[in-house]
């Protein structure tokens, strides 16, 4: 089924309940960076739904689990930057990605004293806990980092138009690093039933129709003097690094980050209009812990640098934040 407009998408798709006070959020968040000429980087990160129902109790999800979006975040924030995260609620989020599941508990210790009861962390566990507790708070107290969430596609873009058109007042110290992972696919609004699928009704026949293409204006209308880095995913080979290129020709957009599902945090590959550049862990630098996105921030935070006009970021922003 062929894609709509995106303008007939955000004509037949309302606005979330929470956008206003988002939209809010962000303004904010934008203004007081831009007063200091800070850069400002958003960062996409997790998967988004596709809700069968109205009142939604099922919908079409993906695989990602924000780790990238999550990680990247924190290497933004170590380089200077303002991170607006726009991430897919309870998907993972920078600094607590680092401790889920029992991570947490296994670090504690309790002191049963009735009503003088104490929780500590273990000794072996300070070290851990105390660098990634003090660059959270860090972020914190300075305003750098701006939690939004989205579930559905439909919220995703809606938040997505709504972050670029603030941020088409930041110019070139713009920075969109699009790792969210985006259905292709979703239902239209007037194909989705009001309440709950029975099962009395026999199978459902569900057709996806393809979600047009928001990157075109999101380059050439939302915010044109950004630096906009896509990612392209793929679970064949063959189709990644053309499919990447494609996407670079057809969106004249800066950079594509194409990997594959299978060995995502191990490899990536910058592809820009002149080259290709591949990043690879080695097995001992994944056994150690090392985060592939640290290098791929670098090496962005490099290219944004040049494309400001400043040959040594992060060092030009004018005032700290
Ligand atoms: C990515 O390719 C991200 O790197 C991942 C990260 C989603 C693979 P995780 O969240 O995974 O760390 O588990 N994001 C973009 C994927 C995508 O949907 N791209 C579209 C495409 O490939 C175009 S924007 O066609």
């Amino acid at each position: 089924m062929a894609s709509g407009s995106w303008e007939e998408f955000f004509a037949v798709h309302l606005p979330p309940t929470d956008f206003e006070d988002n939209r809010s959020l962000l303004k904010e968040f934008c203004e007081r960076h831009d007063q200091y000429g800070n850069k400002i980087v958003l960062v996409t990160s997790g998967g988004t739904t596709v809700p069968l129902e109205h009142n939604t109790v099922r919908f079409v999800d993906n695989f990602s689990a924000g780790t990238r979006g999550a990680a990247s975040a924190e290497y933004f924030l170590e380089h200077g930057y303002a991170v607006i995260f726009m991430h897919r609620q309870k998907s993972l989020e920078p600094f607590t990605r680092n401790f889920t599941g029992q991570k947490l508990f296994d670090m504690l210790d309790l002191q049963d004293r009735g009503p003088n009861t104490t929780i500590t962390v273990k000794q072996d566990s300070v070290f851990v806990l105390a660098p990634v507790l003090q660059r959270y708070q860090a972020a914190h107290a300075a305003g750098a980092l701006l939690h939004v969430a989205f579930t559905s596609v439909s919220e995703y873009f809606w938040l997505l138009r709504a972050a670029c058109e603030l941020l088409a007042r930041t110019g070139p110290r713009a920075l969109l690093y699009l790792a969210a992972a985006v259905s292709d696919f979703y239902v239209p609004k007037d194909r989705v039933p009001t309440h709950k699928m029975q099962s009395a009704s026999g199978p459902p026949v569900i057709q996806l129709h393809l979600v047009p293409k928001m990157l075109a204006p999101l380059v050439n209308l939302w915010v044109p003097e950004a630096y906009v880095v896509s990612f392209k995913l793929e679970t064949d080979e063959n189709l990644l690094i053309p499919k990447a290129r494609a996407a670079l020709e057809k969106y004249k957009h800066k950079m594509v980050v194409a990997n594959m599902l299978q060995t995502r945090h191990q490899r990536v590959i910058l592809v820009t209009p002149d080259a290709n550049q591949e990043i690879v862990l080695s097995r001992e630098e994944v056994h150690a812990g090392i985060d592939i996105e640290g290098v791929i921030v670098s090496d962005i935070v490099r290219a944004h640098g040049a494309h400001m006009g400043c040959g040594a970021p992060p060092s030009c922003a004018r005032s700290p934040r």
